[in-house]
């Protein structure tokens, strides 16, 4: 039995060289993203014990990804591995600040796209303190779409907790799209996390991060919901009180990830019934992934905490 179990598409991350557009790259420096496995990475190098269900193809794309997992602790007995098919990919042409790095995905019908119900060992991601996924996942296909609404339905009947991360992508999905996948999987669920971004463009909901938190509560009926500004300014709302996390001054390399980090962070406060201290570690790790070209934040429970009391974290 594990702590955390995620549906989620693991995934190769391509960098140009800061600055240098795709179209004359010579050279792509290689990660390993996908925002469930970043999110159970962190969690695992901080004590958690999680597993991933996804597919990947048993090439040596594939152990790259599954390996890259295993390195963090995150358990990968329950990916579905194919003979043929493909990973998904994305590739960031990295920029400097204020000029946001450009994503260009190129992963349409990956292994992981392919998955149905009759694929996935639904014991297994049953069998954990608390279910995450994202809305990533319900825009890739219809097939798991529907494998994310039985996830959540056997949450509900087996009292598992379900963590839901909105993670609109207006490459895979419309506002209109995300409302109507999301909203099934939002009711009844535990924790909600959201960019303040996506909260107005799917909810329609705006103002600062505080309201957006309750307002996302009310409307869903979340014990903890997590809201973000640029992933170091959150705010979170548990139990009918407001946490303002007063965010470190960090200098942006690279803001894909950074959401996950935070949500890894937070997830862990949950598992502890600790909401300042998940705002807190979250916010820690979201600021060493903001420094980084690369999802991963490779970090411990005593660097975070450490790095939290460098920064004089303060919850108000
Ligand atoms: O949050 C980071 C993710 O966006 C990145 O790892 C890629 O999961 C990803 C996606 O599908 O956009």
């Amino acid at each position: 039995s594990r702590d955390v179990t995620a549906i989620g598409e693991g995934q190769l991350r391509l960098n140009t060289r800061l600055g240098t557009s795709l179209e004359v790259a010579n050279d792509l420096a290689v990660h390993v993203a996908g925002a469930e496995g970043n999110v159970l990475g962190l969690l695992s190098r901080l004590g958690n014990r999680t597993g991933l269900v996804t597919s990947l193809p048993t090439g040596s794309l594939g152990r790259r990804i599954a390996g890259e997992y295993r390195t963090a602790g995150v358990d990968t007995s329950a990916i579905v591995w194919r003979e043929t098919g493909r990973v998904a990919l994305y590739f960031v042409e990295t920029s400097t600040p204020p000029v946001p790095s450009r994503v260009t995905y190129d992963r349409a019908d990956s292994c992981f796209a392919r998955l149905t119900r009759d694929d996935i060992d639904w014991d297994y991601l049953g069998d954990a303190r608390l279910l995450h996924v994202t809305g990533i996942t319900a825009a890739l296909s219809e097939g798991l779409y529907a494998c994310l609404t039985e996830a959540v339905a056997q949450a509900h009947r087996h009292a598992q907790a379900v963590s839901v991360d909105v993670n609109y992508r207006s490459q895979l999905t419309t506002p209109e799209r995300a409302l109507k996948q999301l909203t099934p999987l939002l009711d009844g669920a535990s924790i909600i996390s959201c960019s303040r971004r996506d909260a107005a463009t799917v909810f329609g909901l705006f103002g600062p991060v505080g309201d957006v938190a309750t307002a996302l509560s009310n409307r869903f009926g979340a014990r903890w919901v997590l809201v973000s500004d640029g992933a170091c300014d959150a705010a979170a709302y548990v139990d009918g009180t407001v946490l303002l996390a007063k965010p470190p001054a960090t200098t942006v390399v690279d803001r894909v990830g950074a959401g996950d980090a935070l949500i890894g962070g937070f997830l862990h406060g949950f598992l502890n019934e600790d909401p300042e201290q998940g705002l807190r570690l979250g916010i820690a790790a979201a600021a060493l992934a903001l420094t980084r070209h690369d999802d991963q934040v490779r970090t411990t429970l005593p660097d975070l905490e450490a790095l939290t009391r460098s920064f004089g974290q303060d919850i108000v």
